[in-house]
């Protein structure tokens, strides 16, 4: 069935009113299919809603990521009513199926989700102030301190051992070694530039084993375009993507961040004399993730915040190497070399950053109160 059908069979299970007058592709995400959908309906006007493809290939359980979404979300509509904000806005709505389900299967068995659009917000690519991504940190680092009493037992890990870098690197070394599509011998120098730096693959996962840093509720994927920030406040509204809530460590989530916003570039830059990590957004983000997380940040979670940023930027470096090596089978590409270029853009960040290391511990004891 051609794609345009399978949308509207995947429409008539939800309890939508009105007319679809329009459905296209929309955002920029790497792991989704999703699609903005309006609807013309009588007394109301258009009323858009998201509709998206979960990617089963990633997520191999979508029943329990689904739960997962929905007790996440219900429990931060019940804090956000409590602190008077805006539980339309301010979290992600699940809409159920006619049979109350909070997703649907086509008849390719392709899973699908529907969630309320949010209006009057936009997430972005790259930072277009530094208050907006100031901002962007005081939300991500909120979220998780409204996260801090959920039952985390309760959660699913929907994609086993995300961030154990440890685990990546065997990966990639294994990716390297079969060389299924013979493109090894084309990135010698980011292979052995990965290599080099193997010992970063244990450092947090050392600390996390030894306990120096706790496991919290965490998001896991806290790029930038996973915020959607008010157009008229530019407060960071609301938190979107939420596949990979899972137990993990504050330093990766602020770490994230930074590999992505803190760029002078965007992901898939080709210019390489472009990229860097900018010390001035660096300090930005601190300042907002450790007021975000209101006070409960431990002295060494703090302490290890650099090193988020060093180790996440490592990992997707190797992430999008490993992936190039593999045929691309994971991160959606729009050309032949799109993983391999934003491999380099992470690489040139990681190099960037050890030049810095310095400065960025230092702007992080500044905050360190
Ligand atoms: P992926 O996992 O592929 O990154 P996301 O859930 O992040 O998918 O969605 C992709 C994009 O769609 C987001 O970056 C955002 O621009 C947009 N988006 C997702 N959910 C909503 C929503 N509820 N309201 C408005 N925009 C949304
Ligand atoms: C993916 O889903 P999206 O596009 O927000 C990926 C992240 C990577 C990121 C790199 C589930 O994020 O881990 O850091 O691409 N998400 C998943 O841009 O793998
Ligand atoms: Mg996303």
């Amino acid at each position: 069935m051609n794609n345009e059908n399978l949308l509207k069979e995947v429409i008539s299970q939800f309890d939508f009113v009105g007319e679809v007058i329009q459905i296209r592709p929309y955002g920029s995400g790497h792991i989704n299919d999703t699609y903005l959908v309006e609807f013309k309906i009588k007394h109301m006007g258009v009323v858009p809603i998201i509709l998206q493809r979960m990617n089963t290939n990633i997520f191999k359980n979508p029943v329990q990521l689904m739960e997962n979404i929905l007790n996440v979300t219900t429990f931060l509509r019940k804090k956000i009513i409590q602190y008077g904000g805006d539980p339309e806005r301010e979290t992600l709505t699940v809409i159920l199926n006619k049979n109350g389900k909070p997703y649907c299967q086509d008849s390719e068995g392709h899973y699908w989700r529907g969630y309320h659009f949010i209006t009057g917000a936009t997430s972005y690519d790259e930072v277009k102030t530094d208050e907006d991504f100031y901002q962007s940190g005081l939300a991500f680092g909120k979220f998780q301190s409204l996260l801090s009493d959920f039952p985390a037992h309760t959660l699913y890990e929907t994609i086993p051992d995300f961030h154990n870098t440890r685990a990546r690197l065997e990966v990639f070394k294994k990716a390297v070694e079969e060389d299924i599509i013979n493109r090894a011998k084309d990135v010698q120098k980011e292979i052995q530039f990965i290599l080099q730096r193997e010992e970063l693959a244990n450092k947090l996962i050392s600390m996390q084993e030894n306990q120096e840093l706790p496991l919290r509720v965490t998001h896991n994927d806290t790029k930038l375009n996973n915020i959607l920030i008010d157009d008229k406040t530019h407060q960071g509204l609301c938190i979107i993507d939420l596949d990979t809530v899972m137990p993990g460590l504050a330093v990766n989530d602020f770490g994230d961040s930074i590999r992505f916003g803190a760029s002078t570039a965007l992901e898939d830059e080709k210019d390489l004399s472009k990229v860097q990590c900018d010390m001035h957004l660096f300090e930005v983000y601190t300042k907002g993730f450790i007021q975000g997380c209101q006070g409960q940040l431990t002295l060494a979670e703090m302490q290890a915040l650099p090193l988020g940023a060093l180790v996440m930027t490592f990992e997707c470096g190797m992430r999008f190497l490993t992936d190039y090596l593999q045929g691309d089978t994971y991160f959606k590409i729009q050309y032949s070399t799109h993983n391999l270029d934003r491999c380099r853009t992470q690489l040139k960040l990681v190099a960037d950053m050890e030049k810095k290391w310095n400065e960025m511990n230092y702007i992080v004891e500044k905050y360190i109160s």
